[in-house]
């Protein structure tokens, strides 16, 4: 066994992780990161799309947001089809000159991997059996094993990075614990290629044949999503059978300009809300995936991630350089609120624009009312516009 020690032991090399750990590295606080699985596979994954300007800013705090700048696409407004016409929500108007950046997850991960990599930071990648301890005491430390040989990292702080099952929550007694936890019936079909996407602007679809959602990655790469039934497997999904049901869900403009062409990937995830309390059992933290789980309607998780993070960073900060735990004891309370006020937004939007199974014909009626309200509202579209760009850090302490 060899041993090592660092002042905060990061599992998991996610967004969370990452950021985190790059943060740390910018205020001169030692981390090291521990990650099940390889890089590229971390990079293969295709998750989310969307930034709120909290997480461009967190990027740019940890010096790595050049490419993001130039390469991110500034939207300021998003569509909504439902009943064969689609109306544009003014995110920018009706949330005060806030918008969002389309910057994929895969290169935002990139872009924090090869900060770490130029700077010579450790990061275990494909280490296994990765396990927690004594975190309830002043001396936690983390086991791995890697190539046959376990190591073990003395830390102060362990930060639960890990994702939805990983095994930092799974080690916190459940006595201490409490899940809250919705399944939706139905999950996300995606299909990513290089083909210019149909609009200029996302589209979110609500179609009695079920949710679509045209998104995109930049100019000439489209990101499209279909709602399907959790019975469903991806094999049994041709490229041609998803573009026939997409351009069915879609209007007619929209159908006209669709370019389709050969997947790059596609993938089936499930639908979920799920949120842990506390966040925080003595010397250890969970920040993103690990502590919470939204379906991805509202494009919150990644942005709910990184301002655990931001939460967790300054409380940490303020530990090594006040002496101060104030930061660190407020971490839990202060993340839930604003995950909770997600949570809901995303379960919302969700159900405005999904079919359930045994809904009855009255339930899309209602949606579409519901839409129509919205959007000839401007209460009704501040909603939308300030959700979606992601509600003030400081919301609900003014
Ligand atoms: P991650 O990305 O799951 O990373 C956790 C990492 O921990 C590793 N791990 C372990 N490492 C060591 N030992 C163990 N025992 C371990 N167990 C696990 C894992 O291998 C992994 O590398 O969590 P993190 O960092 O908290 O990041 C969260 C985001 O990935 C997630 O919230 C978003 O992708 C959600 N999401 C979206 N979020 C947005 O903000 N905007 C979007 O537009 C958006 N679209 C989406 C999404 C998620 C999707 N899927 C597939 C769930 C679209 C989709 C389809
Ligand atoms: C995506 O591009 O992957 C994406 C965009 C918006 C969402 C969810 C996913 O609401």
């Amino acid at each position: 066994m060899t041993t090592t020690r660092t002042q905060v032991a990061i599992v998991g090399a996610g967004p969370s992780g990452l950021l985190l750990g790059q943060l740390l590295h910018k205020a001169g606080i030692d981390a090291v990161i521990v990650e099940r699985v390889s890089g590229d596979y971390v990079l293969g994954r295709i998750r989310a799309g969307i930034l709120e300007q909290v997480c461009i800013d967190l990027m740019d705090e940890a010096g790595v947001g050049a490419r993001m700048h130039r390469e991110g696409l500034v939207h300021g407004g998003i569509e909504m089809l439902w009943d064969g016409r689609r109306h544009r929500v003014d995110l920018n108007r009706y949330s005060g000159g806030k918008n969002v950046m389309v910057y994929g997850q895969t290169e935002l991960t990139r872009d924090l991997m090869d900060a770490r990599a130029a700077a010579g930071l450790t990061t275990v990648y494909e280490a296994h059996h990765t396990a927690v301890h004594d975190f309830d005491t002043a001396r936690p430390y983390v086991t791995y094993v890697k190539n046959g040989v376990t190591h073990r990292i003395d830390c102060d702080f362990i930060a639960g990075c890990d994702g939805f099952h990983g095994v930092c929550r799974a080690s916190a007694p459940r006595s201490a614990i409490r899940e809250y936890e919705k399944v939706y019936p139905f999950g996300w079909l995606g299909l990513l290629s290089d083909t210019p996407p149909v609009c200029d602007e996302l589209i979110y679809v609500n179609s009695e044949r079920g949710f679509a959602l045209c998104s995109q990655r930049s100019k000439t790469r489209s990101r499209y999503y279909l709602q399907v039934p959790l019975t469903h497997h991806v094999e049994d999904w041709s490229d041609d059978a998803f573009w026939q049901e997409l351009r069915l869900r879609l209007d007619d403009e929209a159908r006209e300009r669709l370019v389709t062409g050969p997947s790059l990937e596609k993938s089936i995830a499930p639908l979920r809300s799920f949120v842990t309390e506390p966040l925080r059992f003595g010397r250890m933290f969970l920040a993103g995936d690990a502590g919470h789980i939204v379906p991805p309607t509202g494009a919150k998780g990644l942005n709910l991630a990184a301002t655990d993070v931001k939460y967790l960073f300054d409380g940490l900060v303020q530990h090594y350089r006040e002496r101060s735990d104030a930061g660190l004891d407020a971490y839990s309370a202060k993340a839930l609120a604003r995950i909770w006020r997600a949570e809901r937004f995303s379960w919302w939007f969700t159900q405005l624009m999904h079919r359930f199974p045994h809904d009855e014909q009255i339930t899309a009626k209602f949606q579409h009312a519901e839409l129509d309200y919205l959007m000839h509202s401007e209460a009704g579209l501040r909603t939308i516009a300030e959700n979606y760009v992601g509600l003030p850090l400081d919301f609900g302490q003014r």
